[in-house]
């Protein structure tokens, strides 16, 4: 009786087994920099993923003294707060970002590998991290992170021919198009769906010519995009257009890729596009004219919204403001 007793009380002070959460943005290069990791070193995992703007994704995470964490390309100023709870805790967080992060607490058990340079995305610093042993992975990232240059860099140097990068540019353009929309209700897969499905894949080729999910990946991006070269409505001005889509999943999902589309065919002109959101305003995605990428964040910043230079957005512009936004467009890009 006495040693039953005595089992029973080890068991009960024993912790719970050491868990492992992998949070990461649902966009290519979250996918892939953590597709990259875990082919080296697996584990079991609960995922904690979202859309590509969904990046305050840390507070979901509910882990106890000695779990581990590990998080990929989501700022770690927007996610401070509940990185300091976990590491008060004791949690092990490794993190891997290229986003803005400000301060790096100073706690123990904190392992970062944070690099801000405008030429390197996550899946790079894993690539890095890991001696570029699963390096067409990390050329994925760097297509779907629009960094497409370091991406035929970083394959060449592994010896991918360019028919091969076509088909890695392609993943990568595939992938990261998935995480796009303002709703989980908008989007093709979940990202932690398409994540289950990319992992099976040890080889980028093999899931180019197997797997079902990309074919509808590849069809909704073209359906996409030409849906809104068909339906949109058009107000043109001397320093560029702004572009009116319909209220449809599709817009809210192509917003952004069809601006860089407009943007990148007409290198003296800026573009918004505006798609209507569900408190009878607009979502808008603008972008600076290429030949000179600068203005677009002051602009979005007018109306409470933010982005960079070349490249902002507004989540939510009343209807009553849109001709306030369509003044200040015009004056904003004008040359000096
Ligand atoms: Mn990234």
């Amino acid at each position: 009786m006495g040693s039953i007793a005595l089992v029973c009380t080890v068991i009960a002070a024993m912790p719970s087994a050491i868990r492992q959460f992998d949070v990461f943005n649902g966009d290519a290069d979250g996918i892939c920099a953590l597709h990259q990791l875990r082919l080296e070193h697996p584990a079991q995992a609960t995922l904690i993923t979202g859309r590509k703007r969904e990046i305050a994704l840390l507070e979901r995470v509910q882990a106890h003294a000695g779990d581990r964490v590990t998080v990929l390309d989501i700022s770690l100023d927007r996610n401070r707060v509940a990185l300091d709870a976990l590491l008060q805790k004791g949690v092990i967080v490794d993190y891997f970002d290229h986003h803005h992060a400000g301060e790096l607490p100073v706690l123990p058990g904190l392992h970062a590998i944070i690099d801000t340079t405008p030429d390197v995305c996550t899946g790079i610093l894993v690539d890095r991290f890991l001696g570029g042993r699963q390096r067409p992975w990390a050329v994925v990232a760097a297509f779907g992170d629009n960094l497409a240059d370091q991406a035929r860099t970083l394959g060449s140097d592994a010896g991918i021919d360019p028919a091969q990068l076509t088909v890695l540019q392609e993943l990568g353009e595939c992938i990261n198009y998935n995480a796009y929309g303002d709703s989980d209700e908008d989007l093709i897969i979940h990202p932690s769906l398409l994540y289950e499905h990319v992992r099976r894949y040890r080889d980028p080729w093999d899931f180019f010519v197997n797997e079902p999910v990309l074919a509808s990946l590849r069809a909704t991006r073209l359906h996409d995009l030409t849906s809104a070269h068909q339906n949109q409505e058009r107000i043109e001005l001397p320093v560029g257009t702004i572009v009116l889509l319909p209220d449809k999943a599709a817009s809210r999902r192509v917003r952004g890729a069809f601006a860089n589309q407009l943007a990148t065919a007409a290198h003296d002109k800026a573009y918004a596009v505006l798609t209507p959101d569900r408190q009878s305003g607009y979502t808008v995605s603008v972008r600076a004219p290429m030949q000179r990428l600068h203005g677009a964040d002051v602009l979005c910043a007018l109306f409470g919204g933010s982005g960079r230079p070349a490249a902002a957005g507004i989540d939510h512009l009343p209807r009553a403001q849109v001709a306030a936004f369509a003044a200040a467009f015009a004056t904003s890009f004008q040359d000096f």
